[in-house]
């Protein structure tokens, strides 16, 4: 067996959340429970270390309190003689006028007295907040070393250097210990990384970076996309810690990593995160009363779930036909029904998206019928080529056109056209039968 430890990153606590003001309030502790089973997870399986990328709070606004619990879960560690090592990122900066120093001194032997009766922490606990790497032997609970970490912190919250450039071959970290492996720590922006784009290159490094080390593995944070960051090297970003919006689905938590020396290591993803935010698609059934939908979703979202009772916020893409088709469209009418599922099936939130409902209408058949109806469509569909015929059939006061210019006129009178085929459809079209309509009957 070899080093065996768990990769954490952006855990972002106290970060600001997307969705609805109760499932901010939820992710903001779901975020702790998150960590909380990571720690628990390491002491469990007797992990020589936990590794955290950077990112570790989302700002200096960071609450006491929640500081509080951060310092009790890494005493928690030390007391069961696992490592906690760290590593600044741009969100938790290592430069002096910075929170982490102050959380570090903390930590160090003879800091705060925040959980009086622990072991003293230093032995076990080490921040790397400086640019320049530094490197760390690990050892066992009987003190036989194990590993070696070598790491490095951002220094302030916009760090534009290559850290990974500086660090030492794997070789000169070893220092003559052959038989450990080495494993590298840094918050970094890897280029060509997946989703990298959508995130700020602080501290840019490319895969060649991490080929020239030869470390057994890099425990990387910054990207909160887990993945590979570098094909065919044990270079990984553990992707965050609990997702927090939309744009970050699927299943969230840390690596667990087992690194022996000259053999790169392979990890296995751990889910630790409470709450899942993911997205599915639908056909709602045409026709369906109100109490029929509210079943056909709720089957949905359940088959959604990955066991039964998951905390699931669900995006929904609705599509399919509906005599209600504008009713379903209507943001308001699709975020109380939203509510109302969430309540029903104990989802975190459900939201729900209409636009691609449509009338219950063969308009082929339509077309190819003589009525009012035809003409009037038809009519609407030569006005929004022919400009002329466009302005022919204005009304003489337009509602919204203070700019009477030809051109302004004329956008404002396609915007009107742009739903006006639905409205007319829907306006047109019988009252739907007693028991197909929109109640609960
Ligand atoms: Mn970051």
């Amino acid at each position: 067996m070899g080093f065996r430890f768990l990769h954490l990153a952006d855990l972002h606590l106290e970060t600001y959340f997307g969705g609805q003001p109760e499932t901010r309030e939820r992710l903001r502790a779901a975020t702790l429970e998150a960590f909380d089973r990571g720690v628990e997870y390491a002491i469990e399986h007797e992990l020589h270390a936990v590794l955290v990328a950077g990112d570790v709070y989302d700002d200096p606004l960071l609450s006491l309190r929640t500081e509080g619990e951060l310092i009790r879960q890494l005493r928690r560690l030390v007391d069961a003689n696992v490592w906690c090592l760290i590593a600044s990122g741009n969100h938790d900066p290592g430069g002096e006028p910075f929170r982490s120093a102050d959380i570090a001194a903390d930590l160090a032997p003879g800091g705060g007295d925040g959980a009086r009766g622990s072991a003293p922490t230093g032995a076990r606990v080490h921040w790397f907040r400086a640019p320049q790497p530094e490197v760390v032997t690990i050892s066992d609970v009987e003190g036989h070393p194990v590993g070696i970490v070598v790491g490095a912190g951002h220094p302030t919250p916009t760090e534009a250097s290559n850290l990974a450039a500086a660090f030492p071959d794997a070789a000169s970290a070893r220092a003559g210990a052959t038989h450990l492996p080495v494993v590298g720590l840094l918050h970094t922006h890897v280029a060509g990384a997946s989703a990298a784009a959508t995130h700020d290159r602080f501290a840019p490094s490319t895969a060649f970076d991490f080929h020239r080390h030869e470390f057994d593995y890099w425990a990387l944070g910054h990207i909160h996309a887990r993945q590979c960051a570098a094909p065919g090297l044990p270079v990984h970003y553990a992707g965050n810690l609990q997702g927090r919006n939309w744009r970050e689905m699927g299943s969230k938590g840390g690596l667990v990593v087992d690194a022996d020396a000259g053999a790169p290591a392979t990890p296995e993803f751990v889910r630790l995160a409470p709450v899942r935010w993911t997205r599915c698609s639908s056909t709602i059934p045409s026709g369906a009363t109100r109490g029929a939908l509210i079943d056909h979703l709720t089957r949905c979202i359940e088959a959604e779930r990955a066991w039964p009772g998951e905390e699931v916020a669900i995006r929904m893409d609705l599509k399919g036909a509906h005599p209600l088709a504008r009713t379903l469209r209507d943001p308001d009418e699709l975020n109380g029904l939203g509510k109302e599922l969430a309540a029903r099936t104990g989802a975190l939130e459900v939201e729900l998206l209409g636009s691609r409902i449509a009338l219950p209408v063969d308009r082929e058949e339509l077309r190819n019928t003589p009525s009012m109806l035809r003409h009037a469509l038809d009519l609407i569909d030569r006005a929004r080529t022919d400009d002329a015929l466009l302005e022919s059939i204005a009304p003489e006061t337009l509602a919204r056109a203070a700019d009477h210019s030809s051109e302004s006129v004329l956008a404002y009178l396609r915007e009107l056209l742009a739903d006006l085929d639905e409205e007319i459809l829907e306006r047109s079209l019988q009252a739907p039968e007693p028991g197909t309509g929109w109640s609960d009957a």
